[in-house]
């Protein structure tokens, strides 16, 4: 089988960010752009954790514009690298959870997943590329900069003559020296999520009464949800909206939260609210959580989650600890605490949970970005948390609203929220986290309206599995009585930078359970536009987004 070794020139942009590499789709679809970083990512996976040499890789994405042409390209690609079977999902579909679940189950050295997560898609929207290595997980921080190393100096790639199969065809294809295996993106996904959920008691509750809609905003996780929740679970049709992806995403943003999701909480808040909410995004691994009358912020979600997980089968011994991302609300802290297990927090981005996952040492992971997960694969799943959330209502038989107040009764009320400011100037927003960190050590003790800084620092973390050490992870100011503001710039974004604010106070008093968050809030967004000098140095008034 002829196989072909193209000359190519390095681009020298491709920097994976907190989650991959993202570009425009008119960027990814200059000529080898695509090829380069496949061959970079083949080439770092055979140095670094185990590549092509007669194993096996997985292949999928969130069906955005681009998707199919792309998996075409790197089936061709791993069969050129010594691949001995490259499984794919029809279509080229794959969810970033199933895409976990897949790598595992099948024993796979790796994955590559093509996403732009919630970013939007079409032909001037957003693409991605994300590599994932053997334990099912994004590739840890070593592994990325070998591949970036690599795409600055490659000279040429490496792919086969012949076409790949037709990617509609479920079934075992040859493909040079390699099996091409097309499998169906859902089955093995819905399975596992029935080994973790008592099934037959979300069944009976759906069928006694309990209503629900999950917005798949015409993304990836449509198919699954019409599998798992209305086929599986019984719920009625219609349950389901937004459920055929689309290349576009309907035109949206396949982001689940209050600006992008705004039907679904008008739906939710509204006087024919169902029982309960939930969306997720582009590729399927967030996930937003709503009840009637109320949205509960993912932090809260997280901690929920922990505090009630033993009421799943797969979590009824208990959990073994918790981790969360470093601007994440310290609420997960307080459960982990009273439940007498281990609490992580460290960077950003889903690849820091790997180690500690592998280790034993957790079994919840979240985000405040609307991620949360645990063991069962080694990415934030959102449908995981959509069935878990159903579970606990089955078990408990009340509602999402109760639900979170009891919890605020029993561990305080974390009031948060996040503010992006997108698309500001690049050199702006650097000068912005430089006079922080510039700011830092005199920070201590200065006090700021009724609040007194305890501790401001730039994030770093080891990892205490590995000892490796990622530094410049953000910018963290702690006053005392547990308010926060945290600063850090998006590793996500494609035009500009991204400026994110997280805000966040805890109020133990129940009395005070109740107040709007903007005002909760207050004082910490005025003391975070003052100490960020946002205004003076963005020009920027009010975020374009508050999460
Ligand atoms: C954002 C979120 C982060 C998340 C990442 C990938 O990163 O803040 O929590 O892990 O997106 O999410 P950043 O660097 O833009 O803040 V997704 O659903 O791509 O896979
Ligand atoms: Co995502």
């Amino acid at each position: 089988m002829p196989i072909r070794t193209v000359a190519t020139k390095p681009y020298g942009d491709q920097k994976p960010g907190t989650s991959g590499l993202r570009k425009k789709v008119p960027h990814f679809q200059q000529e080898n752009y695509a090829q380069n970083f496949i061959q970079a990512i083949f080439d770092a996976a055979n140095a670094n954790a185990g590549g092509g040499d007669g194993r096996t890789l997985v292949i999928g994405g969130d069906g955005r514009f681009f998707n199919a042409e792309v998996v075409r390209i790197a089936i061709r690609m791993a069969a050129a690298n010594g691949y001995a079977r490259i499984v794919v999902g029809q279509n080229g579909i794959l969810s970033t959870p199933a895409a976990s679940n897949l790598i595992r189950k099948r024993g796979a050295s790796g994955g590559i997943i093509l996403s732009a997560s919630h970013n939007p898609g079409g032909p001037n929207g957003d693409f991605g590329i994300k590599y994932n290595v053997g334990n099912g997980g994004p590739a840890p921080e070593g592994v990325t900069a070998d591949i970036y190393t690599r795409t600055k100096t490659i000279a040429e790639y490496r792919i086969v003559e012949e076409e790949a199969p037709d990617l509609s065809a479920i079934g075992e294809h040859r493909l040079g020296d390699s099996t091409v295996e097309i499998v169906d993106p859902v089955a093995d996904y819905a399975t596992l999520m029935e080994t973790i959920f008592d099934f037959d008691k979300i069944r009976a509750a759906i069928a006694g009464g309990l209503t629900l809609r999950f917005d798949a905003m015409h993304a990836v996780t449509g198919p699954y949800a019409h599998e798992i929740l209305e086929k599986r679970l019984g719920a009625p049709a219609g349950t389901v909206l937004n459920g055929k992806p689309s290349e576009d995403f309907g035109g949206g943003h396949p982001d689940p939260n209050v600006v992008w999701a705004a039907p679904l909480v008008d739906l939710l808040m509204g006087p024919t609210a169902p029982d309960f909410g939930a969306a997720s995004d582009g590729d399927g691994d967030r996930n937003m959580i709503l009840g009637r009358g109320i949205v509960v912020t993912p932090s809260d979600s997280l901690a929920i989650l922990a505090a009630n997980a033993h009421l799943a089968p797969a979590y009824r011994q208990g959990i073994a600890g918790i981790a969360r991302s470093m601007p994440t609300s310290q609420a997960a802290d307080r459960v982990a605490k009273k439940l007498g297990v281990g609490m992580y927090e460290t960077p950003t981005g889903w690849k820091f949970f790997g180690n500690l996952l592998d280790a034993g040492k957790v079994t919840i992971c979240g985000e405040e970005s609307a991620g949360t997960g645990s063991d069962h694969v080694r990415e934030k799943d959102g449908l995981w948390a959509v069935l878990l959330w159903l579970n606990i209502l089955a078990v408990r038989g009340a509602s999402v609203a109760e639900i979170a107040a009891d919890h605020w009764r029993t561990y305080g009320r974390t009031y948060y929220q996040r503010h992006d400011f997108e698309e500001v100037d690049a050199a702006a927003a650097e000068g912005l986290m430089e006079s922080l960190r510039d700011r830092l050590a005199s920070m201590s003790g200065q006090r700021f309206g009724s609040l007194i800084v305890q501790e401001a620092d730039d994030f770093s973390y080891r990892d205490p599995v590995d000892g490796s050490v990622s530094t410049g992870q953000g910018v963290r100011i702690v006053f005392s009585g547990g308010s926060r503001i945290v600063f850090r710039l998006s590793g996500t974004g494609t035009v500009g930078a991204t400026l994110r604010v997280y805000l966040e106070r805890y109020e133990p008093d129940p009395a005070r359970h109740d107040l709007a968050v903007e005002d909760a809030l207050a004082e910490l967004i005025g003391i975070a536009d003052s100490v960020g000098e946002i205004r003076q140095r963005t020009g920027r008034t009010q975020p374009d987004v508050r999460t």
